[in-house]
């Protein structure tokens, strides 16, 4: 096993291990019938070729080393997608209450966002990988985000690689307002949830105080049926 392989195992392993558990998380709020926070998650392990760069960007040594993966704090990465940017902070509120995990930093980039117009909530983690030589604490980074969020990031990395980083101007202006209209019709959904669970309540009450006002017709209709 090369060096870089026994370096990236337990980032690996955390990938792995912390991807099962928040699907279990969702899967625990079907099972109590109530709608997940957590749309779908995904992870990975850096790939050789992005920890090359970012090496280079920060100007350390490329070399497996403490310093390494105190520097990269995204070696391991982990992506929670929501349906609501209300169901972000329940998720947070999810990880700061877990003792299987210390969250080490928190980077709200929703309410300040990236100047190219990125939102995301990142939670920097250190997580206790059990290996054979013993326990190891394993930085990994959970971005909390958005469908729209994710939609708008995906592509947008994508596009960045294929323009090496340095967009034109009138492309980086589109994308940021691209951004924005992502972050509206976050809004807008918001909005439309809200007042579908408004109508609900009020109809769920107008019920309630019909059965209480005309229990015999009611009573009446059942039978009937
Ligand atoms: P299910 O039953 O499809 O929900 P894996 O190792 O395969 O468990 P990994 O490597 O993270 O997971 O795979 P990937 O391709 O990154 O996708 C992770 C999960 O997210 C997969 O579901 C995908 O189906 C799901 N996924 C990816 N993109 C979307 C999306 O846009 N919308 C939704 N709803 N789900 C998406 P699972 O976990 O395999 O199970
Ligand atoms: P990948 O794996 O390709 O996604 P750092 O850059 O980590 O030393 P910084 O700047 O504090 O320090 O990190 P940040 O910005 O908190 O987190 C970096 C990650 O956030 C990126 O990882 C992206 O996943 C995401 N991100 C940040 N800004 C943008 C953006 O403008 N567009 C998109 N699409 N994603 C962004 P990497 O390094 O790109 O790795």
């Amino acid at each position: 096993m090369g060096q870089w392989d026994r370096f990236l195992a337990p980032y690996k392993q955390a990938v792995d291990e912390l991807k099962i558990k928040f699907k279990g998380m969702r899967g625990q709020f079907e099972t109590e019938n109530t709608n997940s926070p957590i749309e779908f998650v995904t992870g990975r392990v850096k790939p050789l070729a992005s920890i090359y760069d970012k090496t280079l960007e920060k100007g350390i040594p490329f070399e497996p080393s403490e310093k390494l993966a105190h520097e990269l704090q995204d070696i391991a990465g982990i992506r929670m997608m929501c349906q609501f940017v209300s169901d972000i902070e329940t998720v947070v509120g999810l990880l700061r209450q877990r003792n299987d995990l210390r969250i080490v930093e928190e980077k709200d980039y929703i309410s300040q966002k990236k100047q190219s117009g990125y939102r995301s909530y990142h939670v920097i983690v250190e997580y206790p990988v059990q290996t054979i030589n013993g326990e190891q604490q394993i930085l990994v980074e959970i971005q909390i985000r958005t469908l729209a969020m994710n939609f708008w990031a995906s592509i947008e990395h994508s596009l960045n690689y294929k323009y090496k980083g340095v967009f034109p101007e009138e492309i980086k202006l589109r994308l940021q307002r691209a951004a924005e209209a992502a972050f509206q019709l976050d809004a807008e959904m918001s909005k439309i949830r809200d007042e579908i669970q408004e109508a609900q309540a009020y109809f769920s009450e107008y019920k309630e105080s019909a059965k209480k006002h005309f229990p015999t017709d009611r009573e009446g209709e059942q039978t009937n049926k």
